[in-house]
């Protein structure tokens, strides 16, 4: 296959597409040397000393190791000085993210996880920067958090990064959804797989089972129809989880298949689950319905959901469109 960078993919495929503007190609230019920096310090994490915890906690209440802080400070650098946006909101911090005076501003929203999975980060399991792009609404005013605030359809983009056996970037801007891998010999993401479709109905459901007795006997249901030998496929489907949302989506987008993070009474402080609506439902929502799947809270398509605030949580059913189909219908009954 011809060496394609993501920007000549960008410019090739898209030249009507207002997507095709030099501004949004800065943006992921930036965005893309970002994740190149990241990759290097994830791929020598166990030579140097990044591995560990800061001993500080995010607004998630989770501890900040010292890789999440890393990836946090590099995309904040880089995206400050892009030029071309007008705020940034990340997992990592608990307002919105400014672009100080001296650097010029564009119509362009961030929202991302600079480093999700990150509990895997000392066992050398696969972990990545997940993104979401809007643009605002009014170039008027100062942004406000309305202007973040835009539900999932909203976005002009939105993809991730995946640090695992090679770097990848998949995303989509609209017109389908693309993956390129970073070859490090040239220090270039190339297209490896053009316009990905996630099979109609998959063999993989993936979820963390030992909350079984924190879900509800929907979600119980739910579960209990993709390990049943009498589901549709009249056979189990295969448990995959590896706890890394980029990881686990990543598989399921390639094999078909279905993640799912459902509510649960585990925490009173997250009765909607541990998973974020802007940083990482969207975005993958996003993906999935682009390349033919589905992705619902149970009963509403995410990507209609009207956020009521930044670090807001949401069950997340997200696949092979036939099998969010079933969750839907359980659901539904
Ligand atoms: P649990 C990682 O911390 C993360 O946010 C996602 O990447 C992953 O899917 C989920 O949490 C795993 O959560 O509760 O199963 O450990």
């Amino acid at each position: 296959m011809r060496q394609i960078t993501v920007i000549e993919h960008l410019l090739i495929h898209q030249k009507a597409s207002p997507m095709a503007t030099g501004r949004f190609t800065r943006l992921l230019n930036e965005l893309i040397l970002a994740a190149k920096i990241i990759s290097r310090e994830v791929n020598k994490a166990g030579l140097v000393d990044v591995l560990g915890f800061t001993g500080e906690t995010n607004v998630q209440g989770e501890q900040v190791q010292k890789l999440d802080d890393y990836a946090n400070r590099v995309i904040i650098h880089r995206m400050q000085r892009a030029g071309v946006l007008c705020a940034m909101a990340s997992e990592e911090n608990a307002d919105l993210i400014e672009i100080p005076d001296k650097f010029d501003t564009g119509d362009y929203i961030l929202i991302f996880d600079p480093l999700d999975g990150s509990s895997n980060i000392d066992v050398n399991v696969s972990i990545g920067t997940i993104f979401s792009i809007f643009k605002r609404k009014n170039s008027t005013q100062s942004v406000t958090l309305s202007d973040v605030l835009q539900k999932g359809a909203q976005q002009v983009a939105a993809g991730y990064f995946i640090y695992g056996s090679s770097t990848m970037m998949v995303y989509t801007t609209g017109n389908g959804v693309h993956g390129f891998t970073l070859d490090p010999s040239v220090g270039e993401f190339l297209l490896s797989h053009p316009d990905i479709k996630i099979p109609e109905q998959g063999k993989i459901y993936s979820v963390n089972e030992s909350y079984w007795h924190y879900w509800d006997e929907k979600t119980r249901e739910v579960v209990s129809y993709f390990k049943s030998p009498q589901n549709e496929r009249g056979r189990p489907y295969s448990l995959r989880y590896i706890g890394s949302l980029v990881a686990d989506f990543h598989r399921n987008l390639l094999y078909g298949g279905i993640f799912m993070y459902p509510a649960d009474k585990k925490d009173p402080k997250k009765p909607s689950g541990k998973l974020r609506l802007l940083c990482e439902a969207n975005p993958m929502a996003l993906i999935v319905e682009h390349a033919g799947g589905m992705a619902i809270d149970g009963r509403r398509r995410i990507l209609d959901i009207e956020p009521q605030e930044l670090h807001q949580r949401v069950p997340l059913f997200i696949g092979s469109k036939k099998d969010v189909q079933k969750v839907a219908e359980i659901f539904g009954k």
